[in-house]
């Protein structure tokens, strides 16, 4: 069959695979939400709708995907590991980075209502894409360690931060020159000496992210640890026999993988 006579413009669609046997990590990140949020009303430090909201469009991809593992998000940002052996639209970079993107993003629009369902949406949120390649479990693990750690530190701040602001009647300016150069334990102590809060007390989900694995269910059943506190579970619609799980806990030590080593183990 030939083409028309336009069709050789085809030739200029360079192929972009990624590279095959190793771990794609598939991060995507809320495009301005420090307008977005302001715009919607996001409680300060940390608005529990809008992370509620995003681990479930999070629950919707991982539904729609199989090969990914694994998914971790803090703030507007959420991460997804792909298995290693993933044939995913034959590993198409663009293919799998914007069908992701648009997924995440329409499922965050579809959803918004059941978790805003007081504020009508002023204008369509977006997201950026990326997919970084990992050739070990090493830089995985070292990955999902480096979200959790930077989740720690940014809630940390920003707890402090608006402590300062909304109790300690600060402003915001003044707040950020009294945080300035201090380390953790200094913020801890203001915390707990001037409002006489225990940073450790603070709920997990603020201070760990969310991890979202995916379980078989009748093994589920018979395993749950009551320190996992599973937030929710979610049955597959695309696989009966499997349903996301929403946890809040330290994924930087062994105990985690060690417990699920299906997460890297293809
Ligand atoms: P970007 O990602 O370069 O397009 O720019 P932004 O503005 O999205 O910046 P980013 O991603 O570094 O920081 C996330 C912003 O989202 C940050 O300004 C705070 C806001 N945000 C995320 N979650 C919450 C929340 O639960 N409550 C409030 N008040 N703001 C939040
Ligand atoms: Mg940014
Ligand atoms: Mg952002
Ligand atoms: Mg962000
Ligand atoms: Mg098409």
């Amino acid at each position: 069959m030939a083409g028309s006579k336009y069709a050789y413009v085809r030739n200029f669609e360079l192929p972009d695979p990624l590279l095959p046997g190793t771990f794609m990590v598939f991060r995507l990140d809320g495009h301005s939400f420090h307008r977005f949020s302001d715009e919607h009303n996001f409680a300060k430090p940390n608005d529990i709708r809008a992370l509620q909201l995003m681990d479930r469009a999070a629950e919707d991809l991982m539904d729609q995907y199989p090969d990914i593992t694994l998914a971790f998000g803090e703030s507007d940002e959420f991460s997804f590991l792909i298995r290693k052996s993933a044939s995913l639209y034959n590993r198409r970079h663009s293919k799998i980075v914007s069908t992701l993107t648009s997924f995440f993003t329409s499922s965050y629009v579809f959803r918004w209502s059941t978790y805003f369902p007081d504020t009508p949406l002023k204008y369509p949120p977006s997201f950026d894409g990326r997919i970084v390649l990992y050739p070990s479990e090493r830089e995985v693990r070292d990955y999902f360690s480096w979200r959790q750690t930077d989740t720690h530190i940014n809630n940390l701040y920003n707890t402090v931060f608006w402590a300062l602001v909304q109790q300690g009647e600060e402003s915001t300016t003044q707040a950020h020159a009294t945080l300035k150069g201090t380390v953790s334990k200094e913020k801890n102590e203001i915390l707990f000496s001037r409002f006489n809060v225990n940073y450790n007390t603070l709920d997990a989900r603020f201070r760990k992210g969310s991890t979202i694995i995916r379980e078989e269910i009748e093994e589920q059943l018979a395993q749950e640890s009551p320190t996992d506190a599973p937030a929710k579970h979610l049955r597959s619609r695309t696989n009966p026999h499997t349903r996301t799980v929403v946890l809040h806990c330290d994924i930087i030590k062994d105990e985690f993988w060690d417990a699920r080593p299906e997460i890297l183990s293809s």
